[in-house]
């Protein structure tokens, strides 16, 4: 039997396999990743593997994919309960200062144990096609016939996710044939792109050409994880590749790393086939996919989360100022998740929650920023938004969407209960801070 985890560290090696072979800049961004991260644990060893085990930080990637329709959102759940991954979290990325018109959860493990055998996760967005902000009558009408003439999960492979999914794993050989099979949805489509069809949903949004222009899904970015984001920045600009100008989410500062730092950069443009409209099929590109590098940091609870949002944008002498220094005045205070142990000196030694989720805000800056062009509000505010909420999507899954918040609380709380009440949680050795 080839278990759930076992599965899932199959299928993202499978996907991170197939971008490297489509997109080759990601291939020298892992390579750099890696190094910055072989770097960090020689100069840090005691630091590095607060974060999790330099083996789970060198697998883990997250990978963005962006679906149609309900029923899709129903199938890709399906098929990542077959690797052990659940939704977790709503995104609303319809309100961001620069709107996408769509809505979004992560599915993931949600077991801690899981999480430490792999945490692969996907962002998984879902075209707001009922939002007439975006989408007048005729085209949302005209959207939902196209994309209800595709087929992105084969009955055959929906199958092999509800059997892994109710036992646990799959023998072989249904376990190769079940990873090959998911692999390929993800797989960029030869199909030839209706030009002019592609072109009238690019004015309305990039993202909604990318998602409702297309007979098929793609991932659109394979996310891997570094211990130094900062220095990840500079090898990769020293190399030559232009990345975007900042790195989203907290500022680097003297204190804790929290929540999440991400960067990202332009893949090359793609050629792909076209159908013009007098009916010929055209050589041509798009430029629908780029490559994104991350660091986690500790969660924080909704206070510290408030926090957090106060801040945002706020430069690294605000953050000097403002957030705590240290991981024992954020336990203090509530404003961030941690796990207890006994330590061999009968200490309860103290531990961060890595941050398993995703940023809004962020993302929508991710989104943004790997556009040509950003989206256009075509009707006014007082269109209806067309009722998208967490319950909505949840409906849409057919399965509950966890709260991030949550499954956090719970971790620690376990914890706490095994971690025998003892003296207060040792002080972390100040000579030392993981830049975030
Ligand atoms: C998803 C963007 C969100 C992240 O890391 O915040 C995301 C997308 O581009 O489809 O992946
Ligand atoms: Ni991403």
């Amino acid at each position: 039997m080839v278990e759930t985890s076992e599965l899932r560290a199959r299928f993202a090696r499978a996907l991170s396999a197939m971008y490297g072979h489509e997109v080759p800049a990601y291939t020298t961004l892992v390579q750099v990743t890696s190094e910055v991260n072989a770097d960090f644990a020689a100069a840090h060893p005691a630091r590095a593997e607060r974060w999790g085990s330099l083996a789970r930080v060198s697998a883990e990637r997250h990978g963005a994919v962006r679906l149609g329709t309900p029923a899709e959102m129903y199938e890709a759940a399906q098929l990542f309960a077959g690797f052990g991954m659940h939704p977790v979290g709503f995104y609303d990325l319809r309100d961001a200062a620069s709107p996408v018109p769509v809505v979004s959860t992560a599915f993931r493990p949600i077991d801690p144990a899981e999480l430490s055998r792999n945490p692969f996760r996907v962002f998984t967005s879902l075209l707001a096609v009922a939002d007439r902000r975006f989408f007048d009558i005729d085209l949302a009408a005209r959207l939902d016939r196209f994309l209800a003439a595709r087929s992105l999960f084969a009955p055959e492979l929906l199958a092999l996710a509800t059997r892994a999914e109710r036992d646990g794993g799959l023998p072989e050989p249904a376990a190769t044939e079940f990873v090959d099979r998911a692999t390929a949805v993800f797989a960029l489509t030869d199909a030839p792109v209706d030009r002019a069809w592609y072109r009238e949903l690019e004015a309305v949004s990039p993202v909604a050409a990318d998602i409702g222009g297309v007979a098929g899904t793609h991932v659109n970015h394979l996310t891997p994880r570094v211990l130094d984001i900062d220095e990840l920045y500079r090898r990769m600009t020293d190399r030559g590749i232009a990345m975007i100008d900042r790195i989203q989410g907290p500022p680097r500062w003297s204190g804790p790393a929290v929540l999440l730092r991400q960067t990202s950069f332009r893949a090359l443009a793609e050629p792909r086939r076209f159908l013009e409209p007098d009916g010929t099929i055209a050589e041509g590109t798009l430029r629908v996919r780029f490559g994104e590098v991350e660091a986690r940091g500790v969660a924080l609870t909704p206070a510290g989360r408030a926090l957090y949002d106060r801040l945002d944008g706020a430069d690294a002498s605000i953050w000097e100022r403002e957030f705590p220094a240290d991981e024992e005045d954020l336990d203090r205070q509530g404003l961030a998740y941690f796990t207890y142990r006994q330590g061999t000196d009968g200490r309860v030694v103290r531990e961060p929650i890595v941050y398993e989720d995703f940023l809004p805000a962020s993302a929508a800056g991710i989104f943004r920023s790997n556009l040509d062009a950003d989206t256009v509000r075509v009707h006014p505010q007082t269109a209806t938004s067309g009722g998208y909420d967490v319950d909505r999507l949840a409906g849409f899954l057919g399965r509950p969407i966890h709260d991030p918040f949550d499954l956090y609380r719970r971790q620690q709380q376990s914890s706490r209960r095994t971690a025998s009440p003892g003296p207060p949680a040792r002080k972390d050795p100040p000579s030392e801070r993981t830049p975030s």
